[in-house]
């Protein structure tokens, strides 16, 4: 029997593509996603999803598996030199802190209940704008729709030749997992909520900033920022001496950090001159690599991939090219709205002076990319 499924091809077993994967499998379509490792894991430590991602999330069912591992803080807490600037307790606005492996282990398991096939150890290496996928050892396959879902260095996005603008900031930082030490910390620094995210800025006689993220019991993220031409302050493993002379009561922390080789990301924006090629989409890094400011990396990646599920599945198949770029047309000034902003903040580094979440920057958090309606609400 032949499949009368229409089928799509996923580069990519990230955020971007297992929430693509999912949604497309639960509307009828059969779906093959292409990891080029040699497992599905997430890289990376910790990461906070706010309303628009939280409600994609709702849509494909996966909230009680996020939610069993994942927590609300009590507070985002921004402190400069110490002082704390503002304790924002975000009212009304819904986002949950937790682990990177945490949060794909989810997309993964609804991928898979799903239905998705999902091949480890499959390189894409191109697409073409009919639907043909090449792949690292000679094989190929067609595709009503293919997605590149492949990262920052999306080879799908370049065998595509899409025009691409890079702008690297000043400023990088090193992400780590460690225990939540929380009684240490208590001892060290009665008076804190230890609970609550604590962003701990210092810019001068020397920048460098300690992004303190619980997410969950039992797993602390933080990461240490510092501009890239600061040699000791980039440095992996972490100048343990450095962070602590600074930042003397994550003391117990620093030093579980400093355990880890860790790696040092410099952040970058991409823009690209187009999102979509006849029956090419590209969704998350492979088209918006952004600041990580405003915690939307994921977030968009994850909206993106989900509106893009429901335009296609809208389509009529001989209508699919018109219909990404429609897609491509009506959802993208939300995330290009997002870059702008995450690198004004990188780049000015504004948040320190604390009350991050509020105004024009909490537009892509509080965005619902699962109400029908969200394009009129905007426009009235
Ligand atoms: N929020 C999060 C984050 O990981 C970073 C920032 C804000 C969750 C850094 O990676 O401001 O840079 C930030």
């Amino acid at each position: 029997m032949t499949d009368s499924r229409r089928h799509a091809e996923i580069s990519g077993g990230g955020f971007a593509g297992l929430t693509a994967a999912t949604a497309l499998a639960q509307r009828g379509w059969s779906v093959r996603l292409h990891e080029r490792a040699s497992e599905l894991r997430a890289e990376g430590a910790g990461i906070v999803l706010w309303n628009n991602s939280l409600q994609v999330l709702d849509a494909i069912g996966a909230t009680p598996d996020l939610d069993a591992r994942s927590m609300t803080p009590p507070a985002y807490e921004t402190r400069m030199n110490n002082v704390i600037q503002s304790q924002e307790t975000l009212e009304g606005i819904r986002w949950r802190t937790m682990t990177r492996p945490h949060l794909h282990q989810t997309l993964l398991t609804a991928a898979r209940e799903s239905g998705v096939e999902i091949v480890a150890d499959s390189a894409v290496t191109g697409a073409t704008p009919e639907g043909t996928v090449t792949f690292a050892n000679g094989e190929t396959a067609q595709a009503d729709l293919v997605i590149g879902a492949d990262g920052v260095g999306s080879a799908v996005r370049d065998s595509l030749k899409i025009p691409l603008k890079r702008e690297r900031s000043r400023d990088g930082i090193t992400r780590f997992l460690v225990p939540r030490k929380k009684a240490e910390l208590q001892a060290l620094e009665p008076d804190t909520e230890w609970d609550n995210v604590i962003d701990f800025w210092n810019l001068d006689p020397r920048v460098l900033r300690v992004l303190y993220t619980p997410a969950n019991d039992e797993e602390l993220y933080i990461a240490l920022m510092s501009p890239s031409a600061d040699a000791d302050g980039s440095r992996v493993p972490i100048d343990l001496e450095l962070w602590t002379s600074i930042f003397p009561q994550l003391a117990p922390v620093l030093e579980e950090a400093a355990g880890v080789q860790g790696r040092y990301y410099g952040y970058q924006t991409t823009r690209l001159d187009r999102w979509t090629e006849g029956r090419v989409a590209l969704i998350g890094d492979s088209a918006h690599a952004m600041c990580p400011a405003l915690a939307q990396g994921a977030g968009t990646a994850m909206q993106n991939a989900w509106t893009l599920a429901v335009a296609a599945t809208e389509a009529a198949d001989d209508e699919l090219p018109g219909a990404l770029q429609e897609w491509e047309r009506l959802e993208r000034p939300y995330t290009d709205r997002a870059q702008d902003r995450s690198q004004w903040y990188a780049d000015t580094r504004e948040m320190a002076n604390g009350n991050q979440f509020t105004g024009e920057s909490v537009e892509t958090a509080l965005y619902n990319p699962t109400d029908p309606k969200r394009h009129e609400v905007h426009a009235a």
